[in-house]
């Protein structure tokens, strides 16, 4: 296995790093920050290969996409920097068949797991309709898809209820209540997916993973100065993005909280959410993408509540866990936040 001073080797960069460091926060990727001798940093990522089955096509739409963003704001640090691989290419292959790649770490800024006041809340809103304003001219279906039905409701209950008929870590005994309320719910989550399928929701390009930590603040203003992490970058409704922003900017508890009491949907951050939003994506919304605002985030907490439960019943082999009943913890605290916006639902 090549060592991490060795895949840094492999990018096109001047001058010699002084210090490497991993950053945990991430489900998917492996990631290093490095500083070089001249005081520029730098983000290596390791890219996820079982979830990513086809990198290179995943860096051809973020190298279009950045360039995009870039281009209409004039500004560097406003979206994530590629920087080729020696051999010319977005992404270097290590010895072993994995993909790396390099972005210029975006400094000056906070990287939040979860909103700290309303402020970020509103700073979040206004970032992520920023993003698809910015990418509201770029033409959807020259992305490649990089993971099909991604947001598909119907195939996410499918694979949970397949992971729970194999139940390869007899773990199903342990996770009936949560099964059956997902079910119960079934039907009502399904209603955004099928929107878009059936040309209802207009396609858009979405980001499909805007939840906090995916967005950098500005250490100074407090204002989303980045939005990162965009390997999931394809066409989409922007309910999609709406939904998992409200899922992690509206809940006064972390994803893997193991106190589920603690885990409450907060309407005050909501509304900060919702006013920053509104003001950078007003102007394109339809009437039906309105009106579903509030529905998406419903219906993101309930396919992270399948997705994570699948993944506790398959044995952990999607998302990085730190413990045994890790991906059942975020389930959890999945479905006590739904359960909690129900009881708040005439309020906001
Ligand atoms: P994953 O797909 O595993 O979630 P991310 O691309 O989101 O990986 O990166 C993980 C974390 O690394 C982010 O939450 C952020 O804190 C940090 N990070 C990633 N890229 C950059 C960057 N270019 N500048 C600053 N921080 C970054
Ligand atoms: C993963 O990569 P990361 O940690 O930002 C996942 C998202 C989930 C999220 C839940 C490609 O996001 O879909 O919403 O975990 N990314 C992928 O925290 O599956
Ligand atoms: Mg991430």
């Amino acid at each position: 296995m090549m060592k991490a001073e060795e895949i840094i080797r492999e990018f096109s960069i001047p001058g010699k790093p002084v210090s490497i460091k991993s950053n945990k926060q991430g489900h998917i990727n492996t990631t290093f920050i490095s500083t070089f001798d001249d005081g520029r940093k730098y983000t290596h990522q390791m890219i996820n290969s079982i979830v990513f089955p086809h990198p290179d096509e995943l860096m051809e739409n973020i190298s279009a996409v950045t360039e995009h963003i870039r281009r209409k704001t004039g500004r560097d640090d406003s979206t994530l920097r590629v920087i080729p691989a020696v051999s010319g290419k977005p992404y270097f292959v290590d010895d072993e068949g994995n993909y790396w790649r390099t972005y210029s770490y975006i400094d000056g800024v906070i990287s939040y797991d979860r909103v700290p006041d309303e402020k970020i809340a509103y700073s979040l809103g206004k970032g992520i309709g920023t993003f698809q304003s910015l990418l509201s001219d770029f033409d959807s279906t020259s992305l490649h898809i990089v993971i099909p039905r991604f947001h598909d409701m119907r195939m996410r209950f499918k694979q949970l209820n397949d992971a729970a008929k194999k139940d390869r870590k007899n773990r199903l005994r342990l996770v009936n209540a949560e099964l059956s309320f997902l079910m119960d719910n079934k039907e009502r989550g399904e209603r955004i997916w099928d929107g878009f399928e059936t040309g209802m929701l207009p396609s858009h390009v979405t980001h499909n993973d805007t939840k906090i930590n995916n967005v950098l603040f500005s250490e100074d203003t407090g204002e989303a100065k980045c939005v990162i992490d965009l390997d999931t970058i394809m066409p989409g409704t922007i309910l999609f993005d709406t939904g998992d922003m409200i899922r992690t900017a509206c809940s006064t508890a972390d994803e893997d909280e193991k106190d589920i009491e603690k885990m409450e949907f907060s309407v005050p951050f909501y509304k900060a959410l919702i006013d920053g939003y509104m003001e950078s994506a007003a102007s394109f919304l339809s009437e039906e993408e309105r009106s579903l605002i509030k529905e998406s985030g419903r219906t993101i907490t309930e396919i992270m509540a399948v997705r994570f439960l699948t993944d506790y019943l398959a044995g952990d082999t999607y998302y990085k866990t730190s413990y045994d009943d890790h991906n059942l913890v975020r389930a959890r605290t999945q479905i006590a936040l739904m359960k909690s916006m129900d009881r708040q639902w005439k309020d906001f």
